[in-house]
C-alpha cells in the first residue's frame, strides 16, 4: 500500500522475467499463455527449489533420525505452516497434503461421506461444478443410498439460482459442495451466504477453492467452510500436490482414507491405531519436493499480496471483456458481465465455429487457450453446447497479451469468414 492509501499495482512486465517459459516462442510467435485455469507457469524460485532439494537435502521425512531426514521434515512442515497461514487456518495440522484438489474431494467422499451418509440423506451440488466435485459424490451416493441434488445456474450469465434454495436446502441435506469460483463461467459464488444457510439446516460445507485460492485472498474460517480444497499447480506450484483443509473436529472424527506407512500409531496383526493429524491422512511417502516447492510458491504470492493479484485480474478481465465486445459483437461471452463478480476466466463462443478450431487457430498465433467442456459436462448439457473456448489470466499476463489474443481471434474470423460474417 502506498502512503496515499492506494494499492501499488502488480507489474506483470517485471514479474514475467521470473518465468522462463514465458520467453518461449510457439510457431515462431511469442507465447501468450492464457490457459491459467488449467495450470499456471512456475517462477524460477519454485523450479530451483526442487533442484536444490534434490541436490542438497533429499531424504525421506518423518522417519529418520539423521540430519538430512530432519532437514527434509523441517522444510516440509515449514511449508505446511505457510499454506495454513495463506488460507487463514490457525492450526497447520489441519492442512492435509494430497495429490490435487480432486484427491482432496475424494478423501472427504470416502473418509467422511461413507461414514456419515445414509439412505434418504442428500448431497447438494451446483450445475457449475467441475467433474471432480461431482463424480466422487456420485460414487459416495451409490455407496450410501444418499441422493444428489443440484442448485441450477440461471443461464450463461453464470449465476446460481438461489431462489430454488428453500426447496433444495433442507434438513435432509447433509453436505453442500460448491465451487468458490467457476472454471468455465468465472462466477464468484456467494459461498459465505451459502455456508451460513447450509449450517442452519445442519449440513456440512465443502468449498472447492481450485479457482479461488490462486486468485483472491481466502480465509477458510471466515468463509464458513468445513472442508476447503485446492491444487498447488494452479497457483505457481508443482503438479502432484494438493491441499485439503478441514476443521480439527471433523478430521479427528473421520476414518483414514488410505492405509499404509506414516498414517499409523500402532499396528497389530489384526488392527491398527491412527497417527495424529495431519499424518493420519498422509499414507506413504508424501510428495516432499512438491510440498517444499509449494511453500516457495506461497512465498511468491504472499509477497505480491493477494489483494493486488485480485485487482490485477479484475483489471485484465475488464479490459478483455471490453475489447472482445468492441471488436467482435457477434462473439458470445459467458459469465457475469461485472468483473467484480467473476474471476479471471473468460469463456466465449464464436458462432458457427467449433471451440477446438478456435483453439487451434489461436495456437498458430502463439496464443494458448483451452477449448472443450472444461470437465463441466453437467453445465454444458444444461446449456446445450458441447464446449466453449476459454481464456484465463494470471499475475504475469499483460494488456498487450490481451491485445494479441484479440488480434489472433481476427484470424479465426478470416478463416471462417463465411460463417462469422
Ligand atoms: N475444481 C475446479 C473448480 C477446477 O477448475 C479444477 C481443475 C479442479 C477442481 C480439479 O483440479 P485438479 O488439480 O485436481 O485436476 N480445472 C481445470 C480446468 O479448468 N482446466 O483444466 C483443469
Amino acid at each position: 500500500m502506498t502512503t496515499n492509501g492506494h494499492f501499488e499495482k502488480l507489474d506483470p512486465a517485471r514479474l514475467r522475467l521470473d518465468f522462463p517459459i514465458l520467453s518461449r516462442k510457439i510457431h515462431g510467435k511469442p507465447l501468450v499463455y492464457l490457459d491459467n485455469a488449467a495450470t499456471t507457469q512456475k517462477p524460477m524460485s519454485v523450479i530451483m527449489s526442487m533442484t536444490a532439494y534434490y541436490e542438497r537435502t533429499n531424504a525421506n521425512v518423518h522417519r529418520g533420525v539423521h540430519t538430512l531426514s530432519q532437514e527434509a521434515t523441517g522444510l516440509m512442515e515449514d511449508s505446511r505452516k505457510k499454506v495454513a497461514n495463506f488460507i487463514g487456518a490457525g492450526d497447520p495440522a489441519t492442512v492435509i497434503f494430497t495429490r490435487n484438489a480432486t484427491e482432496s474431494i475424494n478423501l472427504v467422499a470416502y473418509a467422511w461421506a461413507r461414514k456419515n451418509l445414509k439412505p434418504g440423506d442428500e448431497i447438494l451440488l451446483t450445475e457449475m461444478e467441475h467433474h471432480s466435485n461431482i463424480v466422487p459424490w456420485q460414487l459416495a451416493a451409490q455407496a450410501t443410498g444418499a441422493k444428489l441434488r443440484y442448485i441450477p445456474v440461471t443461464g450463461w450469465d453464470g449465476f446460481l439460482d438461489l431462489s430454488k434454495l428453500p426447496d433444495l436446502l433442507t434438513p435432509k441435506t447433509k453436505l453442500l459442495a460448491v465451487t468458490h469460483v467457476s472454471n468455465v463461467l468465472g462466477t464468484l459464488n456467494p459461498v459465505e451466504e451459502l455456508a451460513r444457510k447450509a449450517h442452519a439446516v445442519g449440513a456440512k460445507v465443502l468449498i472447492d477453492g481450485a479457482q479461488s485460492a490462486p486468485h483472491l485472498p481466502v480465509d477458510v474460517e471466515n468463509l464458513g467452510a468445513d472442508f476447503f480444497v485446492f491444487s498447488a499447480h494452479k497457483m505457481l506450484g508443482p503438479t502432484g500436490l494438493g491441499v485439503l483443509w478441514a476443521s480439527r473436529d471433523l478430521l479427528e472424527s473421520m476414518d483414514p482414507f488410505l492405509g499404509g506407512g506414516d498414517m499409523i500409531s500402532q499396528v497389530w496383526p489384526d488392527h491398527s491405531t491412527w497417527n495424529e493429524l495431519p499424518y493420519k491422512f498422509e499414507a506413504g511417502t508424501p510428495n516432499i519436493t512438491g510440498a517444499i516447492a509449494f511453500g516457495v510458491a506461497i512465498d511468491y504470492l504472499t509477497a505480491l499480496d493477494m489483494d493486488r493479484v485480485r485487482a490485477h485480474e479484475i483489471e485484465l478481465t475488464s479490459y478483455a471483456l471490453k475489447a472482445l465486445r468492441a471488436r467482435f459483437p457477434k462473439i458470445v461471452l459467458h459469465g457475469p458481465s461485472d468483473p467484480a463478480q467473476r474471476g479471471g476466466v473468460v469463456s466465449f463462443e464464436v458462432p458457427g465455429v467449433h471451440p477446438h478450431d478456435v483453439g487451434t487457430i489461436l495456437d498458430r498465433e502463439g496464443v494458448a487457450i483451452r477449448a472443450g467442456h472444461h470437465c463441466c459436462q453437467v453445465l454444458m448439457k444444461k446449456m446445450g453446447v458441447a464446449g466453449t473456448a476459454r481464456a484465463s489470466f494470471y499475475i504475469y499476463n499483460t494488456k498487450e497479451e490481451v491485445d494479441e489474443f484479440v488480434k489472433a481471434l481476427e484470424q479465426v474470423e478470416k478463416v471462417f469468414k463465411p460463417v462469422t460474417a
